[in-house]
């Protein structure tokens, strides 16, 4: 089994850690809970650099080891980074995640280890917006968090 974690945080007091737990060449599994978002639908991305030294910024665009454009975690189409959105309930306190995800494995070229985690502001329209912004990031706002993915033992 191999497990990776990403402790997230932001300026803007969103707080969080996602665990990610791979058997074999299976799915992954990533479960988690973030505090302090707003309510609704929000990005939820796998970014390509493990980069936190000018904050979320520099953690880079979604991690798209295939080249292809942005959308849902369903397409065929789409960034391997793509994890589509979280939902935070009007109980801002706690927002759970949980799903699994067959495109970001924690061994092999396409690992996802090293990279970041990244919550946005807004919801991720998933490729689907019409904005000049949907094929590439789903026009998701402002990255309010995000976290280097590590190994974890
Ligand atoms: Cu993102
Ligand atoms: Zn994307």
């Amino acid at each position: 089994m191999g497990k990776a974690v990403a402790v997230l945080a932001s300026s803007e007091g969103v707080k969080g850690t996602i665990f990610f737990a791979q058997e074999g060449d299976g799915p992954t599994t990533v479960k988690g809970s973030i505090s302090g978002l707003k309510p609704g639908l929000h990005g939820f991305h796998v970014h390509t650099l493990g980069d936190t030294t000018n904050g979320c910024m520099s953690t880079g665009p979604h991690f798209n080891p295939n080249g292809k454009e942005h959308g849902a975690p369903k397409d065929e189409n789409r960034h391997a980074g793509d994890l589509g959105n979280i939902t935070a309930g009007a109980d801002v306190h706690l927002t759970s995640v949980m799903f699994f995800e067959c495109q970001i494995p924690l061994t092999g070229a396409h690992s996802i280890i090293g990279r970041a985690v990244v919550v946005h502001a807004d919801p991720d329209d998933l490729g689907k917006g019409g904005h000049e912004l949907s094929k590439t990031t789903g026009n998701a706002g402002g990255r309010v968090a995000c976290g280097i993915i590590g190994l974890q033992g």
